[in-house]
């Protein structure tokens, strides 16, 4: 997590953090289109992508970002103090442990790396390091639709909790994806969700499959999974990235005396020829482009309510439970480990 203050020497200026964006397609560009014009405290001081020309072009639209040619350079560089990972899945590991290495502050994008045992060597660097340095872009943390209902659960106005019903859905997804990625992909979110809300770990998993939509070109989708908590909570997740009609991520906690339902209608409708419509967003961007802006806003200010690599990897383990659970078809138990002292408290 940042610290206020790592202002660059000799400034002068207000703290202005320089980030350095390793992957400049669709998420890195979305952040450092952020960075410089809704977060205050931060810009991009340089980027890197594979793809050289993708790179120029984020670090024009970021107002002359510096380009690097090798990202190692780019995390030890001095004229950057903090570093955001949206490259693709299989390289978060390296670029995260080189960030612990170099000491910085390094924000990654979900999920923290794409096995439990990836995961568990971060967790094992940074709790060698001996503080914390890296936050995982659980970015629903964040969104006001599920930050009211966490206040709203921990209140006490819904009472103990019950169940917990979701529904996210994507409207298209590439041909032949396997049908693991629905849930270390997408519905790792939810995995993240629960143990937020809920504060607890979610201990045995389920995942049932309906007979696959025909639209779905081979993959297993949709899917429900079906989660349990430690104290006996239950959260159903319907997954399902072949909706065809738009993008729209729900739930609805029921408690012993109410529910709280997270929606994200657009305020305006259109009533026209006997329809009532609301216009849905063709990704999550639009859905959550709240929370992606206040989740950049608490790293920059070191506020520190992101999610740590702790939860990262407790997300991968659930998530690998229910990979194996939509392999055998039966309930699978969930596995974690002690919790470092690092993320106690
Ligand atoms: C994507 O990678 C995301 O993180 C989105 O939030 C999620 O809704 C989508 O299904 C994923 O593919």
């Amino acid at each position: 997590m940042l610290r206020p203050g790592q202002t660059p020497a000799g400034t002068g200026g207000p703290t202005v953090t320089r980030i350095g964006v390793i992957g400049t397609g669709v998420m890195g560009a979305d952040h450092a289109r952020l960075l410089t014009g809704a977060v205050s405290g931060a810009r991009v001081g340089g980027v890197f992508d594979t793809d050289g020309a993708r790179a120029r072009g984020v670090a024009t639209a970021s107002g002359g970002a510096r380009v690097f040619a090798d990202p190692y350079a780019l995390i030890t560089d001095d004229g950057i103090d903090a570093v955001l990972v949206a490259s693709s899945d299989a390289t978060h590991e390296d670029y995260v442990l080189a960030c612990v290495a170099a000491g910085k502050p390094v924000l990654c994008e979900k999920p923290l790396a794409p096995s439990a045992a990836a995961c568990a060597r971060i967790v094992e660097a940074e709790a060698g390091h001996g503080s914390r340095l890296i936050t995982v872009g659980f970015m629903r943390r964040f969104d006001p639709g599920y930050t009211d209902m966490r206040r709203l659960l921990a209140a006490g106005e819904i009472g103990a909790p019950l169940m917990l019903h979701n529904v996210h859905r994507n409207p298209a997804a590439v041909p032949g994806l396997p049908g693991s990625a629905l849930i270390t992909n997408s519905a790792v979110h939810e995995l993240d969700i629960v143990r937020w809300l809920f504060g607890e770990e979610i201990v045995e998993v389920a995942v049932h499959t309906p007979r696959a939509s025909a639209q779905a070109g081979g993959t297993r989708d949709p899917q429900l999974l079906v989660l349990r908590t430690e104290s006996g909570v239950l959260a159903d997740v319907e997954i399902f990235v072949n909706a065809r009609y738009g993008y729209e991520v729900r739930c609805e906690l029921v408690g012993e005396a109410g529910t709280v339902t997270v929606d994200a209608p657009p305020p305006t409708s259109l009533r026209r020829g006997g329809l009532n419509a609301r216009t849905l967003p063709g990704d999550w961007r639009p859905r959550f482009a709240e929370a992606y802006r206040l989740e950049l806003q608490d790293w920059i200010d070191g506020a520190g309510a992101g999610a740590t690599a702790w939860d990262g990897f407790a997300a991968t383990v659930v998530a690998e439970s229910c990979v194996a659970a939509l392999a055998s078809g039966q309930r699978h138990p969930v596995a974690l480990p002690p919790m470092p002292a690092l993320y106690r408290g």
